[in-house]
């Protein structure tokens, strides 16, 4: 089965920035249905049970939560491959999702949304976790180029939006260019062809 894919997407979130690079990285071709997420279509609220994007649909199967359609994605399209080879490199994949889920998108909304999203407390500890995120990719990165193995791969598209999304925050973290692996890391998936076709505008 290969039928058509089709992606309920928005350009900027970055969910859904991790699933569209995933297909370009690996050259599968979509269908991209622009949602407005302030009036999310009807067909899209009737698919997802929690009314957000991403959703892929693949023939009869309709797949969200990013980091599943990311997996699904890998186990119908193996090759190239974006999940490394062993258990516990595939399991290393999952944890940095899971922080990334867990820890360094929460801090990242603390900080840009202020108290009209989090409690008083929660945004003014943000600097300080964001220091311990970075302190944490800076240190994988100090000497590797990827976050796991030594090929790019799911656990850097898992990650890499949520950094752009604090790189382009305003006002700016004033510690982020403490961090200048990380940043070498982000600029070198920029540079990645999957990536401009991702941040592509119609
Ligand atoms: N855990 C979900 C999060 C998806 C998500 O929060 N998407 C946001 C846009 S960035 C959304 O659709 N929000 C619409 C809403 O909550 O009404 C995933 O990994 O796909």
């Amino acid at each position: 089965m290969n039928p058509e894919l089709k992606l309920y997407s928005y350009r900027r979130c970055p969910f859904a920035i991790r699933v569209r690079m995933t297909l370009h990285e690996k050259g599968i071709p979509f269908v991209t249905i622009e949602e407005d997420l302030k009036n999310l279509s009807p067909e899209l609220r009737k698919l997802h049970p929690e009314a957000k994007v991403p959703l892929l649909v693949h023939g009869d199967c309709v797949v969200y939560e990013s980091a599943i359609i990311t997996e699904y994605l890998e186990d119908w399209f193996p090759s190239p491959a974006l999940m490394p080879f062993t258990a516990h490199d595939r399991a290393k994949v999952r944890l940095w999702t899971h922080w990334c889920n867990q820890h360094f998108k929460p801090h990242i909304d603390h900080f840009k949304y202020g108290t009209s999203r989090s409690t008083p407390d929660l945004v003014e500890q943000a600097p300080k976790h964001l220091n311990a995120d970075l302190t944490k990719l800076e240190s994988r990165l100090e000497h590797h180029t990827w976050l796991v193995g030594e090929h790019f791969g799911l656990a850097d598209i898992h990650v890499f939006p949520f950094y752009r999304q604090l790189s382009i925050t305003t006002p700016p973290l004033t510690t982020i260019d403490d961090f200048p692996k990380t940043k070498a890391w982000f600029e070198q998936i920029c540079l990645r062809n999957a990536f401009e076709k991702t941040m592509h505008k119609e």
